[in-house]
C-alpha cells in the first residue's frame, strides 16, 4: 500500500492545490514587494503592483528571474528577511561564474526537509530504515536536504557525505543500510565497487534516491539490477531549495512536484511564452512558501514536460518528466542539437553487459569541423576478447548514434577502469572547442 508523508497535501484535489497556490502567491508577492528592494524595483519597472496579482492566473504578468539576475544580486540583494531571522545559506558550485547564495529561515529549512521527507517515504522509507546519505554536505544542498528529510521520517541517518568509497561500503554493510541517497553516477560506482569486493550478499539496500544530475532509464535498470533495489529519481536546485522540489513515487514514471510550495510553468525558452501542459520547454519555478529567498518565476534552464495525469500512487501533485538535459548542456555539433543524455541512452541500450556505464564525450573542432569522440569503458566480459569483437561493438554504437543524433561520431571502447569515477555530479562532456 502506498505511504505518504503528508497524505492530505499529497493527494489534495486540483481545486485545493490551486487555492493554496493562489493564496500563497499573493502573500509571497506582497512579502517580497514590501521587504526586498530588488523585487520592488523590478515590479515598479514593469508597472506591476502587488494588487495586480490576485491568483495563479496572474503569474504570467510577473517578470522572469535568471541565474544572471541572482548573480548580480549577490550576495544579499535577494534576501527577503532580515539577516537576524536567517539561519543558513546553501550555495551552487559556481563552476560557470559567480556563486549563487540562497538564504533560509528556520521555517524555510523545515519546509524543505518536509519535501525531502515526502521523497523518502515515497521511496518506501519508514522510521525503521537506515538511510545512508552520500550526497556532499556543506554548501551543496544534497547532503543537508536529504539528511533533514531522513530525520523527519525518523530513519537512522548516516551522514556520510560523498567520497571515501571504502568507508561507505563498510558502513553500508556493518549498519545494514536500507536506503541509499547519492548521485546516480556515484550509485553506479558504488555498485561496481560492491561487485568487485564480492560483498553483494551483505548489502541490505532496498531503495535508492538518486538525483542532482540527468540519468536515463537504462541507467536506472542497470543500478537496480546490480544493487537489487528500486531506484527513485529526485530533483531540485539550490535556487529553489535543493533536493525535494520534485520526487518519484512507486510508479517510477516522472516526479511529483511539491506544488503546494513551488508553482511550475513550462515556457518556450526562446520567446518566454507559457506553454500548455504536455509540451516540452524550459521549467520555471515560483516559490510560494519561502520567507528568506523566495525566487519568483525562476528560469531553471532544465528542459522537460509537465503532466497532470492520474498517478497509480494516488498523489495528485503534477508530474515532471525526467529533465532531458539543461538548455546550457545542449551541445551544437555540426549544427545539430545533441544532449549528453541521448548518447548515454544509446550506450546503455547497446551495452548488453559488454559496456560499463562509464563514458566521456569529447567535442573538438578540427579544420573548422566539429568532431565528436566517445570513450566508453568496456566491461571485463569483453576486455580480453579479440579486436574484431570490440570493433563490431564500436560499429554498432556508431550506427545507432547516427540514427538517433543524425551525425557521425567516433567511438572508442577503452580498457576497464580508465575513465575517472565521480563521487558527486559526473563530468561527462569535455568540450575543447574554443567558441568564445
Ligand atoms: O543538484 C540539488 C539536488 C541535490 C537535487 C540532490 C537532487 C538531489 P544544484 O547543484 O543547484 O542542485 O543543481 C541543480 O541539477 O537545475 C538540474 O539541471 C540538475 N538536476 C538536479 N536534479 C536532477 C535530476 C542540486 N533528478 C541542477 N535529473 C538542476 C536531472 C537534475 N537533472
Amino acid at each position: 500500500m502506498e505511504r505518504y508523508y503528508q497524505e492530505s497535501i499529497e493527494t489534495a484535489s486540483y481545486e485545493q492545490i490551486k487555492k493554496w497556490q493562489s493564496e500563497r502567491l499573493v502573500k509571497t508577492i506582497n512579502h517580497v514587494y514590501e521587504n526586498n528592494k530588488y523585487y520592488r524595483n523590478l515590479m515598479d519597472e514593469k508597472g506591476i503592483t502587488p494588487d495586480d496579482i490576485k491568483g495563479v492566473e496572474d503569474l504570467h504578468k510577473l517578470p522572469f528571474l535568471t541565474k544572471d539576475d541572482l548573480r548580480k544580486a549577490y550576495p544579499y540583494g535577494l534576501m527577503s528577511k532580515p539577516l537576524s531571522e536567517c539561519v543558513r545559506i546553501q550555495s551552487t558550485s559556481g563552476t560557470t561564474g559567480k556563486r549563487v547564495v540562497a538564504f533560509y529561515t528556520q521555517h524555510d529549512i523545515d519546509l524543505w526537509e518536509e519535501c525531502c521527507a515526502r521523497a523518502i517515504v515515497a521511496a518506501g522509507g519508514t522510521k525503521d530504515d537506515v538511510c545512508q546519505v552520500c550526497y556532499g554536505y556543506g554548501l551543496f544542498t544534497g547532503g543537508p536536504g536529504l539528511n533533514g528529510g531522513s530525520h523527519k521520517v525518523g530513519c537512522l541517518t548516516l551522514p556520510m557525505s560523498s567520497g571515501n568509497t571504502d568507508r561507505q561500503l563498510q558502513f553500508m554493510t556493518d549498519l545494514e543500510a536500507t536506503i541509499l541517497c547519492c548521485t546516480p553516477s556515484y550509485a553506479a560506482y558504488l555498485a561496481e565497487s560492491i561487485h568487485e569486493a564480492g560483498i553483494r550478499d551483505q548489502i541490505k539496500l532496498k531503495a535508492g534516491i538518486f538525483g542532482a544530475e540527468a540519468w536515463t532509464e537504462e541507467m536506472r535498470h542497470d543500478i537496480e539490477e546490480k544493487l537489487g533495489i528500486k531506484a527513485y529519481d529526485i530533483y531540485g536546485l539550490t535556487e529553489i531549495c535543493g533536493p525535494g522540489v520534485a520526487f518519484e513515487c512507486s510508479a517510477q514514471a516522472g516526479m511529483h512536484i511539491n506544488e503546494d510550495h513551488f508553482i511550475a510553468e513550462i515556457i518556450n525558452p526562446e520567446t518566454g511564452e507559457v506553454l500548455p501542459e504536455g509540451e516540452k520547454g524550459e521549467l520555471v519555478f515560483t516559490c510560494i512558501t519561502k520567507e528568506a529567498f523566495p525566487v519568483i518565476r525562476y528560469r531553471t534552464k532544465d528542459i522537460c514536460v509537465l503532466t497532470r495525469e492520474k498517478c497509480s500512487c494516488g498523489r495528485t501533485l503534477i508530474k515532471m518528466a525526467k529533465p532531458m538535459g539543461r538548455s546550457d548542456d545542449m551541445m551544437i555539433i555540426r549544427g545539430v542539437n545533441v544532449f549528453p543524455s541521448q548518447i548515454e541512452e544509446v550506450l546503455l541500450k547497446v551495452s548488453g553487459g559488454d559496456l560499463t556505464p562509464n563514458y566521456q564525450i569529447i567535442v573538438d573542432r578540427v579544420n573548422n569541423t566539429d568532431t565528436l569522440d566517445i570513450n566508453v569503458e568496456m566491461s571485463n566480459n569483453i576486455f580480453s576478447d579479440d579486436i574484431k569483437t570490440i570493433q563490431a561493438i564500436e560499429k554498432k554504437i556508431v550506427e545507432k548514434l547516427r540514427s538517433v543524433l543524425g551525425i557521425g561520431a567516433k567511438v572508442h571502447l577503452v580498457n576497464p577502469k580508465t575513465i575517472e569515477r565521480s563521487e558527486g555530479k559526473a563530468k561527462r562532456v569535455i568540450d575543447n572547442r574554443k567558441l568564445v
